[in-house]
């Protein structure tokens, strides 16, 4: 592929196409890039290339002339798809990237900030691109991302196709959050099922990341992309707003139980999810990052201790949480109240005696009081 970049200002190329992707297409035989500037098809001693606009008005506008002669003399070689970067054009997507990218030649007209002749667009170009709604002062900088974009599309532009084939295998969605060694830095942990080694957990997780991603911040991509009806339902809970975790958030914990099974079934019941047992003595239930572990401390190797006192859960609905718990035979030792912090919660006691508390996430979180 051969692109030419019609631009006053050639040297704010050299720095970004001297590294990186273009770069190494450029060495690779992939692409072709040439710079060429309008001023040097101008006829006049002082090589001008604007003038006032008709009318009147504030600004210059780039004058036709040099801007058809600079084409027309690269038509003269072979044929090019004119694209003009100009804020009135079709928003750049990678669709759009993919389409340039079949093109054998692209002749790419950086627009400025004062404007360009109307013939121009009339007469010389093909398409119109712009790279976002926000203001430039000229095209150079849209230009550098139009050419990055298309090249990435060049087959043999990129070390590998992979990464390409991998972006379009996310079907439309967001990048799922990353992470490298080391495990734990300035106490912050790397999720979990990352070090499990389960390749199968890590791709569901990764999977539910992306969507949960999408859906919070670019909704606007759910319609195009591709999801299961499962996926779908999610995705537009959580784009309107809604959690879809309802699982309670543990923030203040490990409680010591007599019997690991007993206790599975019970915190079962008492969260609304089943949890996982990670050891004949330890069963555990993920509460949003945080992990209830129920171990029996007879049979615990000493890896684990006994948390302290109450044992606090932030959920979505105290009251629904009451019922569970009086479902899962938890003795209530004080009913549903509001309390002077401002927060709605309740009291009770596992069948092992561990006090526990439930209370809503919504004040549990905004520090008390705040939310009424
Ligand atoms: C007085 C001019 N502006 C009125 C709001 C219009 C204008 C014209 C040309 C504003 C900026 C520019 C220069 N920008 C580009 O040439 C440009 C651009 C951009 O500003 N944003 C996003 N994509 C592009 S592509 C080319």
């Amino acid at each position: 592929m051969r692109i030419d970049i019609v631009t006053l200002f050639p040297e704010m190329f050299a720095g970004p196409f001297g590294a990186g992707i273009v770069a190494r297409a450029r060495a690779a035989g992939v692409v072709e890039v040439a710079l060429h500037n309008p001023r040097d098809y101008t006829h006049d001693r002082h090589h001008v290339v604007d003038d006032t606009p008709f009318g009147g008005g504030p600004g210059m506008v780039l004058k036709p002339e040099p801007l058809f002669e600079c084409v027309e003399a690269l038509q003269a070689q072979a044929r090019g798809h004119v694209v003009l970067l100009t804020p009135q054009g079709r928003l750049l997507s990678d669709a759009v990237a993919r389409e340039l990218a079949e093109q054998a030649r692209l002749i790419v007209i950086c627009g400025h900030y004062e404007g360009v002749d109307e013939r121009v667009r009339e007469a010389l170009v093909d398409d119109e691109v712009s790279i976002g709604d926000f203001v430039l002062s000229g095209g150079e900088p849209a230009a550098i991302v139009l050419v990055d974009a298309v090249v990435r599309h060049v087959p043999g532009a990129l070390g590998s196709q992979q990464s390409l084939a991998e972006e379009s295998h996310a079907g439309g969605l967001l990048e799922y959050p990353q992470y490298t060694r080391p495990a734990e830095y300035r106490g912050m942990r790397v999720p979990e099922v990352l070090l499990s080694g389960d390749h199968a957990k890590v791709a569901a997780w990764r999977r539910e990341q992306s969507i949960l991603r999408t859906a919070r911040r670019r909704p606007d991509l759910l319609e195009r992309a591709r999801l299961t009806v499962a996926e779908r339902r999610m995705a537009e809970r959580v784009a309107r707003g809604q959690r879809v975790d309802v699982r309670p958030r543990l923030f203040r914990v490990v409680v010591p139980v007599g019997e690991v099974d007993r206790a599975a079934a019970f915190y079962a019941q008492l969260l609304g999810f089943a949890g996982e047992r990670v050891a004949p003595a330890r069963h555990d239930f993920d509460c949003g990052g945080t992990i209830l572990a129920c171990v029996d401390p007879r049979a615990d190797d000493g890896g684990l201790r006994p948390s302290a006192g109450c044992v606090y859960f932030a959920v979505e609905d105290v009251a629904a949480a009451y019922d569970r718990a009086r479902a899962a035979g938890a003795r209530i030792t004080d009913r549903v109240r509001r309390r002077a912090s401002g927060e709605r919660s309740f009291y009770c006691r596992d069948p092992w005696d561990n006090p526990l508390c439930f209370a809503d996430e919504a004040t549990v979180f905004s520090g008390g009081r705040s939310v009424p």
